[in-house]
């Protein structure tokens, strides 16, 4: 789409590189097949080598553990343009880097960055992250999962539900109660007492692979204790590392949706006019543009704010918040402006609009990031 707002004159050479070659990848082979894989239910597995050889598994970590050691704002616009084509395409790419690769890296050691990262950053190890559970969503820190001090390591107990990857993932980030505090473990798909099941008929995110993990008395080596992670504060900052990909994201997808209704406005006629000559259908595209413009912006002001290490986890919940709730409306006004065709999978506007409809629930809620924002500002604290 247009820039209106010469936001290109602010993104570096690299970053607008990997903007551009996110797009051709996203229009050359994710749009091909998406339609298809949507229908059916399934996640575009092909295209992980692509999506490794181009560097956007954990492409902002070092190069020492395989990462691309790229900007933020770089790694803002590749979910960005990831997520113009498919939500499922950036949650595998967000799950893969930022909710997997990000906590190895982080509160692992320098054994286990090195047993795992190299190789998640070629796609040959697929990750998730298993923290929500059947009875523990916005309210992580109640979860039952427990992991059992035992001689040379821990015994797991307990279920992960909505598990992104879950049923394609080789290794799983997961999150239990020990009797010191919650802590992280790398579970690896062929441990004893390891299960894992695809959650089927979903109407949303439908080319996006998610499942349930199930432990019953599941050995875990010490050595796969992440050793840096202590308290729900670990699992949260993996948490921002993806809420902040999202925000870019989301956008994403609303670019996706105006891009079609301006066209599509342009083209049809309806009394014996362009449907894009009414000014009720005018106000739609420009409320749409509008808003597009002012995410991207914010967007951009809090990745440069991550790249200098001013960014805390309120600006994310901010920008978090804006991105699923503009694009929700955007794709519903978009869904408004292609009539009938609206709701047809050929028009895509209908697919990324139900995709929204998860990505406003997963990584807190609407209401969660509400409530984040409304303790920042009056120091009051609904969670307590
Ligand atoms: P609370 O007392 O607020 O916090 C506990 C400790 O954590 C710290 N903290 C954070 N740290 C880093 N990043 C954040 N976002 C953080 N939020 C809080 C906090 O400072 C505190 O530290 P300390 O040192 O004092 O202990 O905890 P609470 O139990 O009151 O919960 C607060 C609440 C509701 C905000 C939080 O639990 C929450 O965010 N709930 C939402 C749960 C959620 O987002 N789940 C997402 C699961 S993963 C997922 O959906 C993946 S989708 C992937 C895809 O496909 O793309
Ligand atoms: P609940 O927490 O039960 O919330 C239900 C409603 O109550 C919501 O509207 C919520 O906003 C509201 N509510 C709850 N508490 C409050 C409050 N204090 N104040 C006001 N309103 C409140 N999780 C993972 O760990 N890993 C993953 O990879 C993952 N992938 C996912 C993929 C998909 C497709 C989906 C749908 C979910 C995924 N999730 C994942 C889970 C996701 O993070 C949770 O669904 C989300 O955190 C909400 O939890 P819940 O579904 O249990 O809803």
């Amino acid at each position: 789409m247009q820039d209106f707002l010469f936001l290109d004159e602010q993104y570096t050479t690299e970053e607008k590189m990997v903007r551009d070659t996110v797009r051709r990848f996203v229009d050359n082979a994710v749009m091909p097949g998406i339609e298809s894989a949507y229908e059916k239910g399934y996640f575009q597995q092909e295209l992980i080598p692509q999506l490794a050889e181009l560097g956007l598994l954990g492409m902002t970590l070092p190069e020492s553990v395989g990462g691309a050691n790229t900007s933020y704002v770089a790694y803002g616009l590749a979910c960005q343009e990831l997520e113009r084509g498919d939500s499922g395409i950036r949650s595998f790419a967000s799950v893969q880097s930022s909710l997997c690769m990000y906590p190895i890296y982080t509160y692992g050691n320098e054994a286990q960055q090195q047993k795992y990262l190299p190789k998640m950053a070629r796609g040959e190890l697929i990750g998730c992250f298993g923290l929500t559970e059947p009875d523990a969503g916005s309210d992580p820190g109640s979860m039952r999962t427990v992991a059992k001090k035992v001689n040379d390591g821990y015994l797991l107990n307990g279920s992960k539900m909505w598990i992104t990857n879950a049923p394609i993932a080789d290794l799983a980030v997961v999150w239990a109660k020990t009797e010191d505090d919650i802590r992280g473990f790398i579970v690896e798909k062929e441990f004893d007492g390891f299960e894992r099941s695809e959650i089927k008929n979903k109407l949303s995110l439908r080319a996006s692979s998610t499942g349930e993990l199930v432990f019953k008395d599941c050995f875990i080596p010490e050595e796969n204790l992440l050793p840096k992670s202590k308290g729900l504060a670990s699992p949260l900052g993996c948490l921002t590392q993806a809420r902040y990909g999202i925000a870019w994201g989301t956008i994403g997808s609303a670019m996706a949706c105006y891009e079609i209704a301006l066209n599509y406005a342009k083209e049809r006629k309806q009394f014996e006019k362009p449907i894009a000559s009414f000014q009720l259908v005018q106000k739609d595209l420009v409320d749409m543009f509008a808003e597009i413009c002012k995410s991207q912006t914010l967007n951009l002001q809090i990745g440069r704010l991550k790249d200098q290490g001013k960014a805390t986890f309120n600006h994310i919940s901010l920008a978090k918040r804006n991105g699923c709730q503009q694009a929700l409306k955007i794709a519903r006004k978009a869904r408004n402006v292609l009539g009938g065709n609206g709701i047809s999978l050929e028009y895509h506007v209908i697919r990324h609009m139900t995709n929204l409809e998860s990505v406003f629930t997963y990584e807190g809620t609407d209401n969660i990031h509400t409530l984040i924002l409304g303790r920042f500002i009056t120091g009051e604290n609904a969670f307590a």
